[in-house]
């Protein structure tokens, strides 16, 4: 709007269809990722719902395939990544000071490009032929020679993702860099801040990586080019290299925020400040910059020189020093702490203790010759399981259930929230933990069928797989309630804590309702 228009709040769908508010737009990537989140869980339902026993019974096995490929890329572009840029949205600007994101025209823009990404990436699902259906690293030449045709709609949705997250990133970036609040210098910001500002970097640094190959196969497709072609002098080893030099840092896009929440969380329920904020950041940053030097430890198995095979192993092998220092610096954050366990610091001290069993069968599995053992296992799947899901989805809940109050005015049912935590956690557990077992006996990924002596362990990782898609119903119930009404959150909702973590702003962190239409300018 321009100057000379009367301030108004615009009402209905425009509010949201035209909002330029962060906490609007906010709204609006969490609710995208929550609806994606019932999506992408209901694929994996149906994965393990064909797994509970041996043989094939509920779907063909190219519907399978479909169903890995689309559950993987919703969960980690449409999930996952949208849900940290809402919190980014909500928290970057007052975290900091500032009244909204620096762009926040651009900010619209970044959000309303995602439900056309995952409109065209969903709608394969009733093109002629199939759906994607190489997996959600779409390796070629099983994506460019014998991708199905819908592939090029596939192509077209990772491109509209990569725009948005660019486009989002560079807000953040911009926002953090130009509009903080005098005296919140660099090394004052919250935690959740710092994390922020350099998962913008990473995001810069890879999404065009990633726009790079798949733009590789489209010409390998439609325009006669051999990128991966090795008939024409190409190399599908090579596709491999380039998309893992993009998926490596996306892991740490996808967690990096995580820690962030997680450090905030942590210091509030034990009524301490943060046990060395520094070294967060420099871990955070070390973390960052070897993400970029490790990448082909996701492909030992290719033939790789040994000399690449002993670097690459040695290199992730660091990630394991910084990575450390966070888990050393929250656990001292919370000795002699005045603890309290409300739901957000289960689901922290939850993300603490799994996501480490998850960093731990990845320092195994960085072990190059014991690689051999364990590439494309279920003992794979275990583990990326185990960082995404009890890592950076527990973190988005732990985050979800602390800032519920501060977004929606009213604090959340703390009793349902707990129900939500404890069968979450155990159900988790016997979702993901066999997979381990499965893993070491021999089962490969990515298979609808498998032999006999892997059905318990099978069995059991599919009923831990519908009660905890089942319980997140619950969640959703608990978020609807706690946007309709309860009681009234104070504006220093987590007593005697809170004040910790917005301290360092020049004043009190503003309380708004996201009841009210916000003004637009
Ligand atoms: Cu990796």
């Amino acid at each position: 709007m321009s100057e000379d228009h009367h301030d108004h709040k615009p009402t209905g769908i425009g509010r949201w269809l035209f909002s330029t508010n962060h906490k609007d737009i906010g709204t609006m990537y969490l609710w995208f990722s929550f609806l994606m989140l019932f999506i992408g869980g209901g694929m994996a339902m149906i994965i393990r719902a064909e797994l509970y026993q041996p043989g094939m019974q509920l779907i063909e096995p190219d519907f399978f395939n479909q169903m890995t490929t689309l559950h993987g890329l919703i969960m980690v572009f449409g999930v996952i990544m949208p849900a940290f840029v809402g919190f980014a949205n909500w928290l970057v600007p007052m975290m900091i000071g500032a009244p909204d994101m620096a762009l926040p025209r651009m900010n619209n823009m970044s959000f309303w490009i995602l439900p056309f990404a995952f409109g065209t990436l969903i709608s394969t699902l009733f093109m002629e032929g199939s759906a994607p259906n190489f997996g959600w690293t779409f390796y070629a030449p099983l994506s460019t020679t014998y991708g199905p045709a819908s592939t090029d709609y596939f192509i077209f949705g990772v491109h509209l993702m990569g725009i948005s997250s660019i486009m989002g990133s560079i807000n953040v970036i911009v926002t953090i860099l130009n509009m903080r609040a005098p005296g919140m210098t660099l090394m004052k910001m919250p935690i959740f801040v710092w994390t922020w500002l350099i998962t913008a970097f990473l995001l810069i640094a890879v999404m065009p990586v990633l726009a790079g190959v798949v733009t590789m196969m489209l010409t390998d497709r439609n325009f006669g080019t051999s990128f991966f072609e090795a008939s024409g002098g190409g190399d599908p080893v090579m596709f491999q290299h380039v998309f893992w030099f993009f998926g490596h840092p996306e892991v740490y896009i996808m967690i990096l925020p995580s820690f962030g929440i997680i450090s905030q969380i942590i210091p509030t329920f034990s009524r301490k400040k943060l046990f060395g904020y520094s070294s967060m950041v420099y871990a955070t940053s070390s973390i960052a910059i070897l993400s970029f030097i490790v990448w082909a430890h996701h492909m030992y198995t290719v033939g790789m020189p040994l000399a690449g095979e002993l670097f690459f192993m040695l290199a992730t092998m660091l990630i394991a020093v910084p990575t450390g220092v966070k888990v050393f610096n929250w656990t001292a954050t919370m000795w002699r702490g005045s603890l309290t366990f409300e739901t957000p610091m289960m689901f922290a001290i939850a993300f603490i203790i799994l996501f480490t069993i998850g960093g731990f069968s990845g320092l195994m599995m960085s072990i190059t010759p014991v690689d051999f053992q364990y590439h494309d296992t279920y003992f794979i799947v275990a583990h990326f399981h185990y960082v995404l899901v009890t890592g950076a989805l527990f973190a988005i809940f732990a985050g979800a259930y602390y800032w519920l109050p501060k977004w929606t005015g009213n604090m959340y049912d703390e009793t349902l929230g707990k129900i939500h935590f404890w069968i979450s956690l155990v159900s988790v557990n016997v979702l993901f933990f066999p997979m381990h077992f499965l893993g070491l006996a021999g089962m490969p990924r990515r298979i609808p069928d498998y032999a006999l002596q892997f059905t318990d362990f099978n069995q059991m990782a599919s009923i831990g797989a519908f009660v905890f898609g089942g319980i997140q119903l619950l969640f959703l119930y608990i978020v609807i309630k706690c946007i309709r009404g309860g009681e009234k959150a104070t504006d220093r909702v987590w007593e005697g804590a809170e004040g910790l973590e917005f301290e360092q702003l020049p004043s009190p962190a503003p309380f708004h309702s996201f009841t009210e239409a916000p003004e637009v300018k």
